[in-house]
């Protein structure tokens, strides 16, 4: 089951038109849709304002940024979001932008383990390069990282999983991790994830998997002093601790960004930071 351009253009003409959720997942199992899957989907396309906080997904009448990937709020018991194996508590919730902490997301043992698969296959990050298209090594971003394939290590299976469940967005739309470490000093300066069509180099990006519509930052261990994630546009910073993650959607399905994701990892003054970062797509990475 594949989120394709059409599913998009439909759900979207649904949401705008003000179709009620439960008769879109009735029409999308009429046509060949796993319930699931329709469920899933139906519920990410959402608004979220009200789901996060446990009432039911409200309608939103025309096309605007909050219809970007929304948490799922299937599996929503309190303040905790349980996954099929996990129980990832909801800490911290923007509304708009959409930026929301969660901690638990991952166990220690899967931190070290993150951090151990990657330590052997460390290099110094790139940055996309604007122009030329492909990536460069830039001093915006003075981390080293090592990319995985989605699903390379059994590890990324079960984590992968858990994200997907945890944000309602099919495993396919995401491209594979990447682990970053930052040593004292290390920052990514601020930036946008999302690709700019209007550069050359950046179009580029769009062609496998469309539009970069949101991000999770998972924090692999603590961080004695500074390496925060920054968002100087709503002026909040969350802090590095092991386990929990940051999300933040950017991208409307009607493809409008949200320049008040400009984010950042702030210098690490203390310590090492280690992070693994999911970009999730508009459509199938593949
Ligand atoms: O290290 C971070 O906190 C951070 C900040 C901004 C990571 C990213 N962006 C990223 O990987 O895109
Ligand atoms: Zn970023």
């Amino acid at each position: 089951m594949q989120v394709t351009p059409e599913l998009v253009e439909w759900l979207q003409e649904q949401i705008t038109r003000g179709c009620q959720p439960e008769a879109m997942v009735q029409s999308m199992i009429k046509s060949g849709y796993e319930q699931t899957f329709a469920r899933q989907i139906i519920n990410a396309s959402f608004a979220s304002v009200e789901t996060i906080i446990g009432r039911r997904p409200g309608v939103v009448s025309g096309a605007n940024l909050d219809q970007t990937v929304q948490i799922n709020t299937l599996g929503l018991e309190g303040n905790i979001i349980k996954t099929s194996d996990r129980e990832v508590r909801v800490l911290l919730s923007l509304a708009s932008p959409r930026i929301v902490l969660f901690g638990n997301v991952l166990s220690d043992a899967e931190c070290e383990q993150m951090i151990e698969l990657s330590s052997s296959k460390m290099e110094r990050a790139h940055v996309v390069d604007s122009d030329k298209g492909g990536t460069r090594i830039d001093e915006a971003r003075t981390s080293d990282g090592a990319g995985f394939q989605r699903g390379e290590h059994p590890l990324f299976v079960t984590i992968e999983k858990r994200l997907s469940e945890l944000v309602g967005w099919p495993v396919e739309n995401g491209e594979g991790l990447q682990v970053l470490h930052y040593a004292v000093g290390g920052e990514y300066k601020p930036h946008f994830d999302y690709f700019d069509p209007n550069k050359d180099g950046e179009a580029a990006q769009l062609k496998r998997g469309g539009q970069r519509i949101a991000t999770i930052v998972m924090y692999l261990n603590d961080v004695q002093a500074g390496g925060e994630t920054i968002f100087p546009s709503v002026g909040l910073q969350t802090m590095p601790q092991k386990g929990s993650a940051v999300y933040f959607a950017y991208a409307g399905l009607d493809g409008s960004l949200d320049a008040r994701s400009l984010h950042g990892g702030a210098p690490v003054t203390r310590g090492e930071k280690w992070i693994a970062t999911k970009w999730l797509r508009q459509y199938a990475y593949v």
